[in-house]
């Protein structure tokens, strides 16, 4: 009778995450670190957000200034290309929607650029209409450092390398520019489900 109970039960767990996992994924609890450098150290009295770049005019904030913009809690999915995923995420930030409203541009990718030189290239249709933050906070706390704090890229429905730690801005470029991991032979876009996880796939 356990036996049965017991079977039934990590069935009924295997229904509830289905549909959620991309191919090639497997859940884990954990948080795993994953940084190609050091975790830079950048006082908040000099962190500033930038956009710039195929602007009209760039648009910086200050740290008082960007956490006194309006925020949301965020709970999401995560996927990285090693190939864990993490459910039911809860972060706490800024949409890019709030950001990119207060310049004029016309062109139609960016790139995302951190403090310690890493950078993410991304369609701009990627990061509109509530698709991806800048967010400061994780499970009710300050984002730690090892995972981008005090500010790092969100962009959930994507493989988490698009979510650059330490971001500091985004400069909006006409073409497609490859970043860091691209440049190195990640995939230019990265869909999870589409197991877009290397150049070609
Ligand atoms: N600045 C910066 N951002 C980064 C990285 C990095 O090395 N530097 N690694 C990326 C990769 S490959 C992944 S999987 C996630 C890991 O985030 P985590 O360390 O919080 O799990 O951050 C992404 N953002
Ligand atoms: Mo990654």
């Amino acid at each position: 009778m356990s036996f049965i109970s017991r079977g039934f039960k990590g069935r009924r767990r295997q229904e509830g995450i289905s549909g959620r996992v991309p191919p090639g994924q497997y859940v884990t609890e954990d948080f795993p670190v994953l940084s190609a450098g050091p975790t830079p150290q950048t006082p908040l009295s000099t962190w500033t957000f930038t956009i710039n770049g195929e602007v009209d005019a760039p648009k910086s904030w200050t740290w008082e200034e960007f956490r006194a913009l309006p925020n949301e809690t965020i709970t999401k999915d995560i996927h990285c290309v090693t190939k864990w995923s993490k459910l039911d995420t809860v972060w706490q930030g800024v949409s890019l929607d709030v950001l990119l409203s207060e310049v004029d541009f016309g062109v139609d990718y960016l790139t995302a650029y951190c403090d310690g030189g890493y950078t993410t290239n991304l369609p701009i249709e990627d990061v509109t209409d509530g698709k991806a933050w800048v967010v400061y906070g994780f499970d009710g706390q300050p984002l730690a450092p090892e995972h981008g704090g005090p500010a790092r890229l969100l962009v959930p429905h994507l493989y988490f390398w698009k979510s650059a730690k330490w971001v500091r801005g985004l400069e909006l470029t006409r073409d497609d520019t490859p970043g860091f991991w691209e440049s190195l032979g990640y995939h230019d876009y990265g869909d999870p489900w589409r197991e877009q996880r290397y150049q070609g796939d």
